[in-house]
């Protein structure tokens, strides 16, 4: 068997490579020629924990190829951005050009499978209106279905290999022939449903984990008010059986929990109320993170305030830096005229002015350390060693990472988002 998989980012590479290191025969393709021509080189544009070596053996065996542009294989399987545009609406573009793109190479007898993220009926509505001017008959000459990815970013092969998988067909053939694609590799439960159900499957997740995070977000400000430490209080809660709180934080980052949701908006805006009140509750963490910043040195009567702000990423341990709160939270201390300096130890090259790559140079003269990415790294950190290099010693913690008595004991001034 032949796949060619469109779309070589942090779903459809590793999935490709996957492929190829099982014994079939793979090409994948992606637009971007730097990232086609690196892969061929067997070089990294992603990181991702195992991936290098297991693309060093999908490219050493011959079973992985790349290029610009696709080629007639049994199986298409398109892994491409879904994002949102300015205005929260979906943006189905590369979707839709993914499919085009594959219609000269489709034959009588192949799978199309989506695994990307999308708005209930994509596949319905989008795709299968493309797919038509192949001229086959869909659903008995052509067979579509959706499989959506849903991998955590740092542990993806893991999760590729051991999570359940959904895979919902535009028919039972089409549900079929992709269930058996994946158990070449997937160890976890295939569970078959149609098309539509597995794109709302997907979705819902993501929606769920944004509704609960803005729960936790809530949470915290009124735990401000009346005095108390969420964590405690949410790490208590979860003892019940049937409680799993989420953790509050600076905001949601990513490319898909604060995406997701809006997809659902734009279908139902009506009907969607608590999922909108979510997503901008959110939205607002970062704002409401620099205010708090703000608020602290006033009250210490600082006026003019450096703030070291740890943690780039838009969660602990990746290097990955889009969508993340951070840079939010960085945009209102702008605004708000507070000074700043930038490090995160996962993000290699200096992205912004204001970042360096040296700990100490971060906190030179700095009043105050806001930790907003729970990197391993910043769990041991050394209060002492940091400290003598500060002005004024505050710490504001926002993802309840360090060990509030151990700086308290060296002399800081410590506040945690929520308590
Ligand atoms: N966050 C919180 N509080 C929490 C958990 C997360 O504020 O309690 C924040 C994180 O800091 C981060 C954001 O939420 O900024 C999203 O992080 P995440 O770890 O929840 O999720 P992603 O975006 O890395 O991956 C999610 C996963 N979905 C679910 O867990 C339901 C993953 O399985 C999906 O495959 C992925 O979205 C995707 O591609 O859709």
């Amino acid at each position: 068997k032949k796949i060619c998989v469109i779309g070589l980012g942090y779903i459809g590479l590793p999935t490709a490579v996957m492929f190829a290191n099982h014994g079939l025969q793979v090409h994948g393709v992606d637009i971007n020629e730097k990232a086609v021509s690196m892969i061929q080189k067997k070089q990294l544009h992603i990181e991702e924990n195992g991936l290098q070596e297991r693309l060093n053996q999908a490219i050493d065996s011959g079973k992985l190829t790349v290029s610009t542009t696709p080629e007639e294989a049994d199986v298409f399987i398109i892994a491409v951005p879904s994002p949102i545009n300015p205005d929260k609406t979906a943006n189905l573009d590369y979707v839709r050009a993914a499919t085009q793109s594959i219609v000269p190479y489709v034959r009588s007898g192949n799978l199309v499978v989506l695994e990307s993220t999308v708005p209930p009926r994509t596949v319905e509505d989008v795709m299968l209106p493309i797919l038509r001017e192949t001229g086959l008959e869909i659903g008995t000459e052509l067979y579509v279905s959706h499989s959506p990815e849903r991998v955590i970013p740092g542990r993806i092969f893991e999760e590729l290999t051991n999570n359940d998988r959904i895979i919902g067909g535009i028919n039972e053939e089409s549900s079929r022939l992709t269930a058996e694609l994946y158990k070449t590799f997937v160890k976890g439960t295939i569970h078959l449903t149609d098309a539509t159900t597995a794109e709302m499957v997907k979705v819902m997740e993501n929606t769920y984990r944004d509704v609960n995070i803005a729960f936790a977000n809530e949470l915290a400000k009124i735990s401000e008010k009346i005095g108390i430490d969420v964590w405690e209080a949410i790490r208590l809660a979860n003892f019940h059986p049937r409680v799993n709180i989420h953790f509050p934080g600076p905001g949601v980052g990513g490319h898909c929990i604060a995406v997701d949701p809006w997809f659902l908006v734009e279908l139902q805006p009506e009907l969607a109320k608590m999922i909108h009140l979510s997503r901008q509750t959110n939205d607002s963490m970062p704002e409401y993170t620099a205010l708090k910043i703000k608020q602290i040195l006033n009250e210490k009567g600082i006026k003019h305030g450096r703030v070291a702000v740890f943690g780039l990423a838009f969660k602990g341990n990746v290097d990955d830096m889009r969508e993340s709160p951070s840079l939010e939270v960085i945009h209102h201390l702008e605004q708000l005229g507070i000074d700043y300096t930038a490090y995160d130890p996962h993000i290699k090259e200096n992205q912004l002015s204001q970042q360096t790559q040296e700990l100490e140079q971060a906190v030179a003269h700095a009043d105050m350390i806001v930790i907003l990415t729970d990197h391993q790294e910043f769990k041991y950190l050394q209060p002492e060693q940091v400290g003598a290099h500060m002005r004024t010693s505050i710490i504001f913690d926002t993802k309840h990472c360090i060990e509030r008595g151990l700086w308290e004991e060296n002399g800081f001034d410590v506040h945690v988002l929520g308590d």
